[in-house]
């Protein structure tokens, strides 16, 4: 996977993304990552890239020119055309089902916008995609486009160590991930649950996928509607809603 950002900030990116996992991704080579400062292609002999919005209004507007021209490199280097995502609050929300699609592409361009956003002429020529990563307004578009960097990575081939963990973790099946102990075999008089300790395979699945299925019901209960369960585990989700509507002297 190659990944280019357009950016006025592109030490931030650079940074956010160059240690741990994305950055051993990078120095292997399984993804690549080219930040590219769009003040470098403005015209204007100060560097600027801002100016008032016309009509009038708080802010500044990032011009069209020195946005269209990086896309234009990005696109000349690229050879063919890539998908161009802009960062914005009101874009269709990322999730990992976003995240899955766009894994399967060979590049991908993200346009970071600051101030009060970038003049509409430039977004309508150039963007295939407005993409936001959630209902909060966030200062500029690098920390949206590092978020999904970061998630689309883990889902390309040999990015992870264990081939494996992408899909045990959670949101695999629209289920929460059960929970994880590690030694001491007791802490703070706390002691981790023995079926851990057994030994028995068969036995710690089932009861990791329980607690998954336990912590998606008191945590996220919205999704289980499109969890996949089976028999055998609907019949454990109905005996914890029975339990539940004892508790709390319910009919059901
Ligand atoms: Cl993509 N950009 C900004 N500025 N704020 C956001 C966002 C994006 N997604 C959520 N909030």
């Amino acid at each position: 996977m190659k990944y280019y950002v357009l950016t006025l900030f592109p030490e931030m990116i650079e940074q956010g993304l160059g240690t741990s996992i994305m950055g051993r991704a990078q120095s292997q080579g399984t993804i690549s990552l080219k930040s590219i400062n769009i003040r470098d292609f403005s015209e204007n002999k100060h560097g600027h890239v801002d100016d008032y919005p016309y009509g009038g209004g708080a802010g500044m507007v990032m011009q069209p020119g020195p946005v269209y021209r990086a896309c234009e490199a990005v696109e000349q280097e690229i050879g063919h055309k890539a998908r161009i995502i802009y960062m914005t609050p009101q874009g269709r929300v990322f999730d990992q089902k976003m995240a899955e699609e766009l894994a399967q592409e060979e590049e991908l361009v993200f346009l970071c916008g600051h101030y009060e956003g970038i003049d509409e002429r430039v977004l309508e020529l150039k963007v295939t995609d407005f993409v936001s990563i959630g209902d909060y307004v966030l200062t500029g578009g690098e920390l949206p486009a590092m978020v999904m960097i970061d998630c689309i990575s883990r889902l390309v081939p040999g990015v992870l160590n264990n081939n494996m963990s992408a899909e045990v973790e959670s949101f695999y099946d629209n289920l929460l991930e059960y929970p994880q102990y590690t030694r001491p075999e007791e802490f703070m008089g706390m002691r981790v649950p023995e079926v851990l300790l057994s030994g028995h395979h068969a036995n710690i699945e089932k009861w990791r996928r329980q607690q998954s299925i336990k912590r998606t019901l008191e945590r996220r209960p919205d999704l289980l509607e499109e969890a996949n369960l089976s028999k055998k585990e609907k019949q454990y989700l109905d005996q914890l809603l029975r339990e539940r509507a004892k508790e709390n002297n319910e009919e059901i």
